[in-house]
């Protein structure tokens, strides 16, 4: 039986991982942080909690990460976890380089000493184009981050091509583009929209605040995404693969679309407000994933405007339950939303 290890299994694309890892048989091992609230839901709304066996870990800590792998003596390492939120490494860039950055090199270490036959996959991602200078964006189109968050990917991904050319470790990145689901964290521009859809269709919300909302993402359906991760690693030599839709929205357009799948008109309830604009954004991504079509055999399958209704239909359903008084794992009622006690950069 293989077995895996999941860094981040408590975010929105371990779990899904984990799933498709069980169904294939594999044994699978997660690392979670200590948090001073539990922040499993995710796992447990996926019904997989009891089939992983969770490992504490921290990426800032070198020992506990030797531990995981110790303990779960994987044959592939995804490592997903990471300080994730673009903006929120505009407030803390020092530790989203350490989260995000030097961490890949930790993991890197401990295969070239310990076994140096097992498999990593690491989440880079389409950020890293930043300021793109083609489109659409493909394995070889140069990165222009604009973010810490970008920075500390950019180091996290040659450091995995460095330790690959220069110690024969099956390291490997995953460009991915966008991916969404019901699982998003709130934060998230795509998940913040559906649950406020959700919450003013039944009246628990008035409006909903955004920042640049003329930003275009290539999004697409997080459960088919982490299929590409897998398939990276089962190639038979390590490469670097795009994973993407090939189509590009606008977040206006993201909006028009939630909205309307219950029947309101956007412009009635969404305010822009600059706090909410970044120091530097990324204006538009569009991914080109001819390669991992062609060399893996991955594509897309879920288009825009489903991912929407998925998302918008998910959060409606839950607010609902809510209403109705029942208990189980989720996240929006504990969200603190937005700005409005939240200060940020002077
Ligand atoms: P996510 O929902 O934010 O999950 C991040 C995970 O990392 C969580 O489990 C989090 O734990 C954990 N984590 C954060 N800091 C940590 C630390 N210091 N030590 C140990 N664990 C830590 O992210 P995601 O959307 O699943 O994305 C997975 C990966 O793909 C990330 O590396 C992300 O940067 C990258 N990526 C994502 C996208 C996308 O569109 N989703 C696109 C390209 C690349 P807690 O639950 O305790 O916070
Ligand atoms: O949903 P976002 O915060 O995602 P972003 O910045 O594209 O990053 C996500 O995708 C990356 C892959 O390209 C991942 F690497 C990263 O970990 C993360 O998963 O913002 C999307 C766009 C941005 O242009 C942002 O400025 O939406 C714009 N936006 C407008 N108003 C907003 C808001 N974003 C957020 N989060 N909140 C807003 O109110």
């Amino acid at each position: 039986m293989k077995s895996a290890l999941i860094t981040g299994v408590t975010g929105q694309d371990g779990p899904y991982l984990a799933q498709l890892l069980i169904s294939k048989g594999y044994k699978v091992f997660g690392t979670f942080r200590r948090v001073s609230t539990p922040n499993f839901w995710r796992l447990q709304a996926l019904g997989i909690i009891d089939k992983i066996t969770l490992i504490p870990a921290d990426l800032t800590d070198m020992a506990s990460l030797l531990e995981a792998v110790t303990i779960s003596n994987p044959d592939e390492i995804y490592n997903l976890a990471a300080q994730s939120f673009v903006e929120s490494s505009f407030d803390q860039p020092l530790l989203t380089a350490d989260v995000d950055g030097s961490s890949t090199t930790k993991f890197l270490e401990i295969i070239r000493h310990l076994k140096k036959d097992i498999k990593f996959y690491q989440a880079s991602t389409s950020e890293l184009y930043g300021t793109v200078v083609e489109s659409p964006q493909n394995e070889k189109t140069p990165f222009v981050p604009n973010s810490p968050y970008a920075a500390a990917k950019l180091y996290a991904f040659h450091i995995s091509r460095i330790y690959r050319h220069s110690y024969g470790i099956f390291a490997t990145n995953g460009i991915l583009f966008n991916h969404e689901s019901p699982l998003r964290g709130l934060e998230f521009v795509t998940r913040k929209i559906s649950n406020a859809v959700a919450r003013i269709k039944l009246g628990l919300q008035n409006d909903l605040l955004l920042g640049n909302i003329e930003a275009k993402r290539d999004w697409g359906y997080a459960p088919e995404y982490v299929e590409g991760m897998w398939r990276i690693l089962q190639h038979d030599k390590p490469e670097d693969f795009v994973i993407a839709t090939g189509e590009t929205h606008s977040v206006k357009e993201f909006l028009e679309a939630a909205f309307s799948e219950m029947s309101l008109n956007w412009e009635d309830y969404v305010k822009t407000d600059k706090n909410l604009m970044r120091p530097m954004d990324v204006p538009l991504l569009c991914g080109d994933a001819s390669k991992v079509k062609e060399k893996l055999g991955w594509e897309p399958q879920t288009k825009f405007k489903e991912l929407v209704s998925i998302m918008v239909k998910s959060d409606l359903e839950k607010w609902k339950k809510h209403l109705a008084g029942e208990m189980f794992p989720w996240d929006a009622p504990n969200f603190a939303g937005d700005r409005a006690f939240i200060k940020r950069r002077n």
